[in-house]
């Protein structure tokens, strides 16, 4: 973790713009993988890590904005856990390294809310995304109505979407095993192998860094299904595979990359001709991205040099910037541009994706694709995003807009028949917003197509 100064000046500056009240941030507890003995890896609430560091099951921080104590609920380790677990810290040991004065038991939280309520003091939290948590919230609070309070929430977001120093640099370190990642599933991929020969080999290097990925691995041929967790297939020269890989750092910070690589090692015309269009609409958004731009128009932007492509390419036809208002590319890709990350690889998902996301004045479209953009926001200063556009054959997509004939003035419908089994293809770098534009974080992965080419034939 970091020093104990850097959570108490972020629990000083939320207690602060939260205003009054108690502010109560459970941590984690461990979930059952299939019975209760049985867990899942531990993964801590990233805002409960965010402001106190603290990265094991059995917490919660409640801080007092009226009177500025801070307290620390958990329990001191038990002759059973040693037995099971080895030694481990006090309670008042883990408040220390954090920076927190005090500290009760988890039993006692009940009563202490409670106390607070009949005093009159409001109880801040986030909206639970654990069943067991929301069960104990509506049990500590006495009501089974949970109402979030938008107060904090916000407040965190204010925090929490600006980078420091510190937290760049973990976000970098998650990069380097990335690097190392893409390196092997270059290396490896293959005619003939099995997707889940190279997973196998991505995950233990994310482990052998003392981390683990940031969410499930996406590596398949069937790119154009967008969150393809099956890992069966066997790889066949022509096809190319949707790698889109990140790990995490061992404080957790995310990274989040997709490549599209050849499984021969070499791209065909078709590939190329797609490819080089999402390169280049990749980087048209990577130059736009500055501050005082919204990322609603890169995303929009990156939509147009997709039209601009796919009209070469004889699939549309029409004014590229005219198709991109209107929605045209969420045909072929039905996504947003990219999102925001930290502790969360979409950072503070939880939080509420228009909250984080979204300003005052902007109304979340409901375009195919421009409805699914988590980021539209003005970029400032230390925000760090994702930038990932994609180029997808999805079969189905495609045969209910022709039967349909949704937008047939500017879609060769004949014509994209000859594209439909083409799959998906995408690239996706981080990026930090500075003070002047755009910096992309962490090493350079293979991107273009000869770099990607040579990488595969090493
Ligand atoms: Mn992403």
């Amino acid at each position: 973790m970091f020093q104990a100064s850097v959570y108490a000046q972020r629990r000083r500056q939320l207690a602060q713009n939260t205003g009054n009240g108690i502010l109560l941030l459970p941590g984690n507890n461990y979930q059952p993988f299939n019975y209760t003995a049985n867990t899942f890896p531990f993964r801590q609430d990233s805002s409960f890590l965010y402001f106190a560091g603290l990265d094991l099951p059995g917490m919660a921080l409640v801080m007092d904005a009226d009177s500025g104590n801070e307290i620390l609920f958990g329990h001191d380790p038990t002759i059973d856990d040693v037995i099971w677990e080895g030694p481990l810290p006090s309670l008042s040991d883990l408040a220390a390294s954090a920076g927190i004065g005090h500290t009760k038991e988890y039993a006692d939280l009940a009563a202490y809310l409670q106390n607070a309520i009949a005093k009159g003091q409001p109880v801040h939290y986030l909206m639970p995304y654990h069943s067991d948590l929301k069960i104990a919230l509506a049990d500590w609070l006495g009501t089974p109505e949970l109402t979030p309070s938008v107060a904090l929430t916000k407040a965190i977001i204010a925090q929490r979407s600006y980078k420091s120093d510190l937290e760049i640099a973990q976000i970098e370190r998650s990069l380097h095993t990335t690097f190392d990642i893409y390196r092997y599933a270059m290396q490896h991929t293959k005619p003939g192998k099995k997707e889940y020969e190279i997973v196998g080999g991505i995950v233990g290097i994310a482990g052998a860094a003392h981390g683990q990925m940031a969410y499930t691995p996406i590596f398949s041929v069937n790119g154009h299904v967008l969150h393809n967790h099956h890992y069966g297939n066997t790889m066949q020269a022509g096809q190319w595979v949707v790698a889109d890989l990140g790990a995490e750092s061992e404080m957790h910070y995310a990274s989040d990359l997709t490549r599209t690589i050849p499984v021969s090692g070499k791209f065909s015309p078709v590939q190329r001709d797609i490819y080089q269009t999402v390169l280049q609409a990749y980087t048209n958004a990577a130059e736009a991205a500055r501050p005082g731009t919204t990322y609603r128009e890169c995303h929009l932007l990156a939509w147009q040099t997709i039209a601009e492509g796919l009209t070469n390419m004889g699939i549309l036809k029409g004014d590229a910037a005219e198709m991109a208002q209107l929605g045209v590319p969420g045909l072929f890709m039905p996504h947003g541009l990219g999102h925001m990350l930290g502790l969360d690889v979409h950072d503070m998902e939880n939080l509420g994706e228009n909250h984080v996301g979204y300003e005052a004045g902007q109304e979340r479209s409901t375009l195919m694709g421009l409805k699914s953009l988590r980021l539209a926001r003005t970029l400032e200063t230390g925000f760090v995003l994702t930038i990932e556009p994609g180029i997808y054959f999805i079969p189905p997509l495609i045969d209910r807009w022709a039967s349909e004939g949704k937008f047939k003035d500017f879609i060769n419908y004949d014509r994209l028949q000859d594209f439909r089994n083409e799959g998906g293809c995408r690239i996706e770098d981080n990026y930090l917003i500075t003070d002047a534009d755009a910096r992309m974080l962490g090493p350079q992965v293979p991107r273009t197509i000869e770099e990607v080419e040579q990488a595969m034939h090493i």
